[in-house]
């Protein structure tokens, strides 16, 4: 059992500032002794090392109305790649961010190692506009509509390396609450299973994991990434994120999510994003924040309360 913990602190797909230094403060709390305790052996890999992004961002949307695309693409061009190795190498890689823009990188990588993986994408929201539908213009509200191949001729060059392998039935949400009405039209059009949280209050998150699973992986024999963003955790729990939204799972079903997963066997590949230490009002809001990103990976890769 090898994991790879990928760090990817980088900000340029949102325009708040600190979500850059969410590897640090998840590598600081002991992240990686703690999934080595879980009998994994593991290793830390930094592709943005050396690398200076983050003095490139700007706020200002380019012609195809999105920001910052050249650093995104950039980003995700080194994450792609040490996701893609690791997987090779038969590693279990743990992208660490950073905004979820680089969802576009690692989703990628695990597609391009095994074409019949599939997406779980917990989150407040959808990620899915495209540069014609989003009004932000913060790439870290794309990443799936780029990876599905949603409006291609609307992306700006920049992107054209990206694959597109997903297809629409191999992907689920859980956790939406924030979903903009172009994201909504797009969800509808490609039927893709969306799980909000009318859903979690109204079957309980232990069906809602089951129907997401049997949607996208009803013979459970395809890989599973697992994509978290932790705004999808109710920022009572995790206070300490770029995009909070009341009404959010509970501590204990974000993490059930994660358990649940692990139990398949299936899981290849995760990202834990969007962790930012900056917008802490106190102490323990960091702690609390840095904590739960902790525990969803701990959970992911097999830890059990008994
Ligand atoms: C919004 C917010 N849908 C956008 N997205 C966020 O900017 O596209 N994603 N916050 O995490
Ligand atoms: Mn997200
Ligand atoms: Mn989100
Ligand atoms: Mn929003």
């Amino acid at each position: 059992k090898k994991a790879a913990i990928i760090t990817a602190p980088f900000s340029g797909g949102q325009p708040k500032g600190g979500v850059e230094l969410g590897p640090e403060y998840i590598l600081n709390a002991g992240f990686e002794k703690q999934i080595s305790s879980l009998g994994w052996t593991t290793q830390v890999k930094s592709p943005l090392e050396g690398t200076n992004y983050e003095s490139l961002k700007t706020n200002e949307k380019d012609k195809y109305g999105v920001k910052n695309a050249q650093i995104v693409s950039e980003c995700c061009k080194r994450i792609h790649d040490s996701v893609y190795s690791s997987l090779e190498a038969g590693e279990l890689p743990i992208t660490i961010g950073g905004d979820h823009s680089i969802g576009t990188a690692t989703v990628s990588a695990a597609l391009e190692h095994n074409e019949d993986t599939c997406v779980l994408w917990i989150d407040a929201h959808a990620d899915i506009n495209t540069p014609l539908t989003t009004e932000s213009g913060n790439l870290h509200g794309c990443p799936i509509s780029f990876i599905l191949g949603i409006d291609k001729e609307s992306y700006p060059p920049e992107f054209s390396w990206v694959p597109a392998k997903l297809k629409a039935n191999k992907l689920a949400f859980i956790g939406l609450r924030d979903v903009d009405d172009g994201e909504k039209k797009i969800l509808r059009e490609h039927k893709i299973p969306s799980f909000s949280m009318y859903h979690v209050d109204k079957y309980g998150i232990g069906k809602v994991v089951e129907m997401a699973l049997d949607k996208v992986n009803p013979e459970r024999k395809s890989p599973i990434h697992l994509s978290y963003d932790v705004d999808a955790i109710d920022p009572s729990f995790v206070p300490a994120t770029g995009t909070r939204v009341e009404g959010g799972l509970s501590l204990r079903e974000g993490l059930f999510i994660a358990e649940e997963v692990a139990q398949t066997g299936l899981l290849s590949s995760m990202d834990i994003v969007e962790t930012n230490p900056l917008l802490a009002e106190t102490e323990e809001h960091i702690l609390d924040t840095v904590s739960a990103a902790c525990a969803i990976g701990r959970c992911a890769m097999g830890q059990t309360l008994l």
